[in-house]
């Protein structure tokens, strides 16, 4: 029988166990990527665990998320992240030279080659043909050292594309189409393949934009096939030499087909504060725009900025909108420098915004109160543009321009039906300078490892214990985001220092959380967080793992979780619990007392554990479900524990 794409990649890197779907297996990871806000956690355990050199065929550490350095502690992360490059063998691409996913797809990305970054849009990759997965800091931490990134043989979901997209349609409303059809829930066990007739139009930057967005469904990662499109790509970044053809056997199997019809899409919105929120932008018509921002990893390629100056050329933005425009790498701000389009962008009144992560992380041009903001990036969730009343939209670079135009979002069919539709070429050649991207040391033995004040080692955590005496320190709803739980933005800087870090865990959702955690764990009390469905949704941050297990949480029940969080809370030795009777969250209250015995013993042989509360003796069933190998770092208390137990 043929294999698809997905099988074909995983299938040629599988180290342990079997191929068979919802099996664990461990496949070897040929590339990883960093970045700086993951990146420092990654590479201290990557010293703790002891690895002299990096095993991968090429690992890369970009600069990109905290490049604020209103302070001295992003800029001593980044010394420190510039060092450990040089010693252990990593690329080092330094601040500015653009956002991690798109100068990796832009200079590094071979179709075919496994991918694994501690960032969750790593998916990016997929558009040049890549199994790209994101993930926790600690796993990249082990890839790079040569051992296995383990994950569940997925189900494989095939979008069927057809046709091709109407003017002022574009690549995200295709995902922004496939996040109406899939949600951001319940996919956790897949991954998506493109294919189908529709795949031939739309370039590798186009593909990136669609994979890219992909991690918001919450699959594992996107993938397209590797074709003349891909060749052309690769050429043009001269780097053809890294050229393999990818196509699925014709023969080949799907869990599930999706057709979308590329010519019959409308542009649509993500509305707030989901990026699952989608609707026509036809129906949002009329609401009145402050902000438009043309940027991040998901939309400010070549293609995307060009088509910005296009649609902006000879005009002014409306008085009251503040348009910004960020270009994903320094190739591209070169190359709209040198053809003249960034000047179409300055006279139409746009800010020119740094080639960085910048306002999509929540670090910079925060809306003002109650603003409405229309972005390009992938992420609108509560609070992360840095106002908590802000409304923020996520739409296509043609619907942003539009709005920032008109002073309202807008269909930009409708808006520019009177005007052609700027058609961006490929360049037959970008320009190549990685001059900002440093080789490693040839003497690594010369290089000594830069560590500022802001740079703590990480810490650890106790083995399992037998009896779990804790209180529900918070309860949540449902599709709590690792946003939610461990805050980016202005407290972005305190990444490397898990003490201060933590000080801000749930501060949205309840700001007394860390300090009633810590007082409880002062006391002998175990601290337990009880969620809703989909918990852990969006980033990869391990901080969201790595704070709570410094509070004193041991345990986290919920009636689901996604994939990336879950990972990283048993590499940081939390116990992942879900419900066995759903409709026991609701039983559930914070500052309940729980009582969890023979937990040991239970997780050894996957039996179900009893949360008896106190006062009324409630008996609540718990699942634990954990790999054998999983099972090993929750005992011990951490993956690290386990690796130095031996
Ligand atoms: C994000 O988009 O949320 C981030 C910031 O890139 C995160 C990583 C992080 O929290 O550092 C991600 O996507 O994993
Ligand atoms: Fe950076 Fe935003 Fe992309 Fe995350 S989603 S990597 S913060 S640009």
């Amino acid at each position: 029988m043929g294999k698809n794409i997905v099988q074909k990649i995983l299938d040629g890197h599988i180290v342990d166990g079997k191929p068979e779907k919802g099996s664990a297996v461990g496949i070897r990871i040929d590339q990883t990527l960093t970045q700086d806000a993951t990146g420092t956690m990654a590479y201290l355990q990557f010293e703790a665990l002891g690895f002299d050199r990096v095993k991968t065929e090429l690992s890369v550490s970009y600069v990109d998320h905290n490049t604020i350095q209103e302070g001295f502690e992003n800029a001593d992360d980044h010394k420190y992240l510039e060092t450990v490059a040089a010693k252990y063998g990593i690329l080092f691409s330094k601040p500015g030279n653009g956002i991690c996913h798109q100068v990796h797809v832009e200079r590094f990305g071979k179709p075919g080659k496994t991918l694994l970054g501690s960032d969750s849009h790593t998916p990016t990759g997929g558009g040049i043909g890549m199994v790209a997965i994101g993930a926790g800091g600690l796993d990249v931490a082990v890839a790079m050292g040569g051992g296995p990134f383990y994950l569940t043989y997925p189900e494989v979901v095939k979008v069927e594309l057809a046709g091709t997209l109407r003017p002022w349609v574009s690549a995200k409303d295709v995902v922004l189409a496939l996040l109406e059809i899939m949600g951001t829930k319940g996919n956790a066990g897949s991954m998506v393949e493109y294919g189908g007739p529709g795949v031939d139009a739309l370039s590798v930057p186009e593909r990136a934009t669609i994979t890219n967005m992909g991690a918001e469904l919450g699959v594992i990662t996107s993938v397209f096939p590797s074709d003349e499109k891909t060749r052309l790509f690769l050429r043009a970044q001269g780097r053809e030499e890294g050229y393999a053809e990818l196509s699925a056997d014709s023969d080949a199997l799907y869990d599930r087909v999706i057709k979308i019809d590329l010519s019959a899409l409308e542009p649509r919105a993500a509305c707030p504060h989901s990026p699952g929120n989608v609707k026509k932008l036809s129906e949002l018509k009329g609401i009145k725009v402050d902000q438009a921002l043309v940027g991040s990893c998901t939309n400010a390629s070549y293609r995307d900025i060009m088509l910005t100056a296009a649609m902006l050329k000879g005009k002014k933005v409306n008085p009251n909108v503040s348009l910004g425009v960020a270009c994903g790498s320094r190739q591209v701000l070169e190359m709209v420098s040198r053809n003249g389009a960034l000047a179409e962008i300055i006279s139409s009144g746009a800010r020119i915004l740094e080639t960085a992560c910048g306002f999509c992380i929540g670090n910079s041009v925060a809306p003002r109160t109650d603003a409405v903001s229309v972005r390009t990036s992938n992420r609108n969730f509560f609070g992360r543009s840095g106002t908590s009343s802000a409304q923020v939209y996520l739409s296509s670079p043609e619907a942003a321009v539009a709005a920032a135009l008109s002073g309202e979002l807008c269909d930009p069919v409708e808006y520019f039906k009177n005007e052609q539709y700027p058609q961006i070429t490929a360049p037959d050649n970008f320009i190549i300078d990685d001059s900002m991207i440093l080789k490693p040391a040839a003497d690594p033995s010369k290089v000594e490892i830069f560590r500022g004040p802001n740079i703590g080692a990480p810490p650890s955590n106790e083995a399992c214990p037998d009896v779990i005496d804790g209180c529900v320190a918070i309860k949540v709803g449902d599709k709590i985001t690792t946003d939610h739980i461990m805050p980016a933005g202005s407290r972005l800087k305190y990444r490397s220092n898990i003490q201060k870090y933590a000080e801000f865990v749930f501060e949205r959702e309840d700001p007394e959380f860390s300090k009633r955690a810590l007082d409880n764990k002062g006391k002998g009390i175990r601290n337990i967080i009880v969620g809703g469905e989909s918990y852990g949704q969006g980033s990869s941050r391990e901080h969201a793992a790595i704070c709570p297990m410094y509070l004193g949480v041991k345990m986290v029940i919920t009636i689901s979780m996604e994939r990336i969080h879950r990972a990283n809370l048993v590499n940081f030795g939390i116990i992942p619990a879900t419900f066995v009777n759903a409709g026991d969250y609701a039983k559930l209250g914070k500052d309940d007392m729980l009582t969890i015995g023979d937990v040991r013993r239970s997780i050894q042989t996957g039996a179900e554990l009893t949360a008896v509360r106190k006062g009324d003796g409630l008996q609540v069933r718990l699942n634990v479900e954990l790999t054998e190998r999983e099972k090993g770092m929750v005992l011990a208390g951490s993956l690290i524990n386990q690796c130095r137990e031996g």
